[in-house]
């Protein structure tokens, strides 16, 4: 038995030539059309690749062949589905191979997915490591336990900040940071109004960006259609004040100006802001569109302002979620909240572990 491949202009082309070569007992296990030469190629006519198995011609001076020994034969179907299947199995384990893992099946067309989903390879590698040490054969076999199964043990990486809740005790103060427009102003919005619809709770707007020309404007409107006022620290020092002055209500949310992460200077006088009130929480606003090496430089960059949890903006704006695991596991900070589009207040989700690995994993565009 012989098996190889056969190129030519047509597939009457092809067959003539397998029939010389492989005898008329030959099987066609694939037949291919295709245009050679790659992107040059795309002007070139088509070519036919066809795919045979067979015993070989007879030579010439064999005897004529009976009508019998034309008919196929059962064991050759069998044989052809055989190197059919192995083929397969070549092709998949040699796709396999190219990745740099051997995994089951199943498991593989997870990894494709994950690294289709934007995770990173080594991590999607570890997640379903820890997968396969859950689940049996059988199980793995099943797409919807199989999935299950990745989300929860992707959770177990995934730390959160609790929600904002009142404190017994004392004011909440948070300050929302970051570079420059990923949302921390709309997420102050989102979360006044929250606090004030969802726990009637008193809430106190303060900004101190004093910067950006309208960006007092723009927490303004929100705040009058929150009904509560907005007041403007210059310096830490009237920030001080403002806070000491505003112990009776339940939060007070702070915004801050956009801050490259190169401006040191920025984030130093950010510093000075922060200081001014003790105690505080500091969130770390990063777009989920930003690329993961910046992404990674900001978290570096804004460490000098002790950030205690993250708020990952604009998921609405990126297909593939996957990179929320890339962060979750490669920033030292908790994730407190997603945001998910431009409209307060509805846009905003308190993160938790199942819900952040459920993002990563299905929800969203990529779906
Ligand atoms: N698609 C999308 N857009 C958002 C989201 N959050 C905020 N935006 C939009 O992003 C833009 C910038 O939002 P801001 O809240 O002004 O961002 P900022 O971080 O306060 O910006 P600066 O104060 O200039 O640094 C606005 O157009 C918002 O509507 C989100 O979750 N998804
Ligand atoms: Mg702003």
């Amino acid at each position: 038995m012989r098996v190889k491949k056969y190129r030519a202009r047509d597939a009457r082309e092809a067959y003539q030539a397998i029939r010389a070569d492989l005898g008329d007992d030959a099987v066609i296990l694939e037949v291919q059309k295709r245009r050679e030469g790659g992107l040059r190629g795309l002007f070139r006519p088509h070519v036919v690749e066809v795919l045979a198995a067979g015993q070989g011609a007879l030579p010439a001076a064999a005897p004529a062949r009976t009508a019998v020994a034309t008919l196929p034969d059962p064991r050759l179907d069998s044989l052809s589905s055989h190197l059919h299947d192995l083929r397969q199995q070549l092709d998949d384990l040699s796709s396999r191979l190219a990745t740099g893992v051997l995994l089951p099946r199943p498991l593989q067309r997870a990894f494709d997915r994950l690294l289709a989903l934007g995770v990173d390879p080594a991590l999607a590698q570890r997640l379903l490591a820890d997968v396969q040490e859950e689940l049996n054969a059988r199980a793995l076999e099943d797409e919807v336990t199989l999935w299950r199964a990745i989300r929860r043990v992707a959770a177990g990486w995934i730390q959160v900040r609790p929600p904002l809740g009142p404190s017994a005790t004392q004011t909440r103060v948070v300050f929302l940071v970051g570079p420059t427009g990923v949302g921390k102003t709309t997420t102050i919005a989102k979360l006044a109004a929250n606090i004030l619809l969802s726990q009637r709770r008193a809430v106190g707007l303060i900004t101190t960006d004093t910067f950006r020309i309208g960006a007092v404007a723009q927490l303004q409107t929100y705040a009058e259609l929150l009904g509560q006022p907005l007041h403007v620290a210059y310096d830490p020092g009237e920030l001080r004040q403002l806070i000491a002055r505003h112990q009776d209500k339940d939060y007070l949310l702070i915004d801050t100006p956009g801050c490259s992460q190169h401006n040191g200077d920025n984030l130093r006088e950010l510093r000075k802001f922060i200081a001014a009130a003790e105690p505080r929480e500091v969130l770390l606003t990063l777009s989920l569109s930003t690329v993961l090496p910046e992404a990674l430089e900001i978290v570096r960059r804004f460490d000098i302002l002790k950030p205690d949890g993250l708020v990952i903006s604009k998921l609405d704006e990126v297909r593939a979620h996957g990179s929320l695991l890339t962060l979750a596991e490669r920033i030292p900070h908790p994730i407190a909240y997603l945001t998910t589009g431009q409209q307060v207040p509805q846009d905003i989700e308190a993160a938790t572990p199942l819900g952040v690995a459920a993002w990563a994993l299905w929800r969203g565009d990529a779906h």
